[in-house]
């Protein structure tokens, strides 16, 4: 059993390794979003980050605008508001580098 409520599910990097996808989960409805890496066993995701981010994002769209870095960036778009940021992975934040 995983947490309810989520409307996304996003594939990205966020730890910056070559192999195992991580995840971001998020609520439109609360703004929480769980930021988790791909550990083992197989299949499994380790919680790196818990926290509120803003709600009522309809499209969560995994981009690399940087180039620098295998880091996934992000578009953010809101339909009902027309409202769309982009983002920018810091750094690889949670892996070894
Ligand atoms: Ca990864
Ligand atoms: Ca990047």
């Amino acid at each position: 059993m995983a947490a309810k409520g989520w409307t996304a599910i996003v594939p990205l990097n966020i730890d910056c390794d070559s192999g195992r996808t991580d995840l971001l989960s998020y609520n439109a409805a609360t703004g929480r979003a769980i930021a988790s890496v791909g550990a083992d066993p197989y299949g499994e995701q380790k919680i790196v980050k818990d926290y509120m981010a803003a709600p009522g994002w309809t499209s969560l769209v995994p981009i690399n605008v940087d180039g620098h870095d295998a880091a996934t960036d992000f578009l953010s778009y809101a339909s009902g508001t027309g409202r769309a940021i982009v983002s920018v992975a810091e750094s690889c934040a949670f892996g070894p580098h």
